[in-house]
């Protein structure tokens, strides 16, 4: 068990110093969510709607990340957990800066602010998909089921497509 841990730590740091992860666009764009704002969500629950959930293409057997966009037109929430089928494992994921680098940790949920949005997207917050099941190719979708505090559950479906 120990040992099986002891690999999983290695894919993840592999992972990331392949760029699944990897710090994404500069931090100047993330003011700027005209393009998303105007989208048609692909899902919503009670207040929360979910906007264009991709995931970057990735190897099977190996880590993937997937990205939303979280709006929310009532009081706050927190989206505390996602699951899916694709990976042996799902979870909630923040990139920080530790030293010179960048490092992602899991977080015990992501806030959604009331009357507002929150972006999941390369160099922030994903959703971090442990152990894939099949290969992701562009244009493939899969389903995941993202778990909101208060609104509830909700199922996506997430493409894939080059960042
Ligand atoms: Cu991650």
């Amino acid at each position: 068990m120990m040992r099986l841990l002891g690999a999983l730590i290695v894919v993840v740091s592999l992972t990331l110093a392949v760029g699944a992860c990897a710090p994404g666009q500069p931090m100047g764009a993330a003011g700027k969510s005209s393009t998303t704002s105007n989208t048609a969500p692909a899902a919503s629950v009670g207040a929360i709607q979910v906007i264009e959930p991709w995931a970057r293409p990735a190897v099977g057997g190996g880590n993937g990340a997937a990205y939303i966009v979280l709006k929310n037109g009532g009081a706050a929430d927190k989206l505390v957990s996602a699951k899916s089928d694709v990976a042996k494992a799902v979870e909630l994921h923040t990139m920080e800066m530790s030293g010179s680098m960048m490092q992602m940790r899991p977080v015990d949920g992501i806030d959604v602010p009331a009357n507002g949005q929150v972006e999941l997207k390369p160099g922030g917050y994903h959703v971090m998909l442990i152990g894939l099941n099949k290969e992701l190719k562009p244009n493939d979708t899969f389903d995941v089921r993202l778990q909101f505090e208060k609104a509830g559950p909700v199922d996506v479906k997430v493409q894939v497509r080059q960042p």
